[in-house]
């Protein structure tokens, strides 16, 4: 059996020149929208859209195409209820002691402190973990190869396919991290990446008035 011998053709969908542009215009209006929300609405979102928007991030690229993720989507009041109360542990500690002046200052503009209401308030939270190791279908455990890398991107498709579906999301890292395994009861060769709160915006939901770089500002065309 040669390299190629499972390999199959290629689906690839050619835009023309005008479409292309006119979809990229498209893609970047569309996600040009999308704003970290931090007041959410109680409302319940459809579960297809969850899980379609898992799916999505499951097609992520990843090292050796392991598939180095798990995500594990949180809806039932008191395990919501138990993450808010150990995510406000470590978020006291770090808004208390663990950030310095220039950590506080930087994030100042956002508004944030350590209440975290929304971890009950949103209906669901999504959090994914990166696994260290793949237990094959043998039983066998499995190295996975660059797994931040992976799980960033998977992450960012699953941010990108739920802002598309018309939700809002914020990304929420609490460090530590640890308590969700205990809670989510994950494999010890889990590690929880990012708490991804998604749902409504809240009715009188308002953002902070921040700019994004312009693109001579975060590239470089090298001539
Ligand atoms: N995890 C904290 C602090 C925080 C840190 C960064 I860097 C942010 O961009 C936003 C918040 C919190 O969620 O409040």
């Amino acid at each position: 059996m040669t390299k190629t011998d499972n390999f199959i053709p290629l689906k690839f969908r050619r835009l023309e020149e005008d479409i292309m542009l006119r979809e990229s215009r498209n893609f970047f209006e569309l996600m040009d929208q999308r704003r970290t929300v931090r007041d959410f609405s109680d409302q319940r979102i459809p579960q297809e859209v969850i899980e379609n928007a898992i799916r999505s991030a499951g097609t992520a690229p990843s090292g050796a195409n392991m598939q180095p993720w798990h995500f594990a989507v949180v809806q039932d009041a008191n395990i919501k209820k138990r993450i808010r109360e150990a995510a406000e542990i470590e978020e006291k500690k770090l808004y208390e002691h663990r950030a310095g002046d220039e950590w506080l200052e930087a994030l100042a503009p956002l508004g944030t402190d350590a209440n975290k209401p929304f971890l009950e308030t949103a209906p669901t939270l999504i959090v994914v973990f990166s696994k260290k190791f793949t237990i094959d279908d043998q039983g066998r455990k499995r190295k996975n190869y660059y797994t931040a890398e992976s799980v960033g991107i998977a992450c960012g498709m699953l941010i990108t396919a739920l802002h598309g579906s018309g939700l809002a999301t914020l990304t929420h890292t609490p460090s530590p991290m640890k308590f969700l395994c205990d809670i989510l009861e994950r494999p010890t060769y889990e590690r929880p990446f990012l708490l991804l709160v998604c749902g409504y915006p809240a009715a009188n939901a308002r953002v902070p008035n921040i700019q994004r770089q312009p693109l001579s500002q975060i590239s470089s065309f090298i001539p």
